[in-house]
């Protein structure tokens, strides 16, 4: 995938609307300060999305339309990244925790209303990128995630992040770890030096292609 441009477009509180020409959209799910927001930056290369130390950075639904030609040979096509905020985060106790519930599921129910085929730019769920802390692999949380998007039926994939923050062998086997906890491949990634975003940006435009592929004349998939 190469990006063409990207740009911040709105934060979307609970209740609040997609907008209607958000095209396939990609999310990002995972813990609290896991790297989403970085991992977005580092996806566009601009510093748009604000990251933070503290858990709980992300509170809303942040939206960033971008350009991109998602795999060679096709056409540029306007997408939207949403940066979710992250689970198992604590502090504001249950009634912040349900709000966060209540944001997510409306970002999720609005992403997967079926779109019409013939509008390319209404709202769709083109996949979801999973994050998970490279250091921690089988996290109760993480596997429950996991677990909820496969049922959803979701494309995704699951990236592993901080793994700078390990040595190389470390990282080798919790990768290992990762994947017989998940029972999948993982792409590993540092937000922060670049390691391994190339494949992220591969597998992310080639859910796009797939959430644009045209639709058979006879209507079949
Ligand atoms: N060393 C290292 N630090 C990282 C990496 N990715 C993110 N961080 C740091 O981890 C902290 C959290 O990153 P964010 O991108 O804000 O995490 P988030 O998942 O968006 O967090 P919430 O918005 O709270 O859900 C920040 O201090 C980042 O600089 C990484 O790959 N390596
Ligand atoms: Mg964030």
């Amino acid at each position: 995938m190469k990006i063409l441009d990207a740009d911040f477009v709105t934060s979307m509180p609970a209740g609040g609307r997609l907008p209607p020409d958000s095209g396939p959209l990609i999310a990002m799910v995972g813990r609290s300060n896991v790297g989403k927001s970085s991992l977005i930056n580092a996806l566009i290369r601009r510093g748009l999305a604000r990251a933070g130390a503290r858990p709980g950075t992300t509170r809303l639904v942040n939206l960033y339309a971008v350009r991109a030609v998602p795999a060679a040979g096709r056409r540029a096509m306007r997408s939207t990244f949403a940066d979710l905020p992250g689970y198992g985060f604590a502090r504001g106790g249950p009634e912040a925790r349900h709000e966060f519930e209540t944001i997510v599921r409306d970002f999720f129910v609005q992403a997967t209303v079926r779109a019409d085929p013939r509008r390319p730019l209404d709202p769709r769920l083109a996949g979801v990128i999973l994050l998970v802390d490279g250091r921690h692999p089988g996290l109760d949380s993480d596997l429950a995630a996991h677990a909820w998007l496969a049922e959803q039926g979701y494309e995704r994939i699951v990236v592993t992040t901080k793994n700078d923050r390990m040595s190389r062998s470390a990282q080798a086997r919790a990768r290992h770890a990762h994947e017989v906890a998940l029972g999948r491949s993982v792409l590993p990634v540092s937000g922060k030096t670049g390691t391994g975003v190339p494949a992220v940006r591969t597998a992310v435009g080639q859910m796009l292609s797939a959430a644009t592929a045209p639709i058979p004349a006879d209507g079949l998939l």
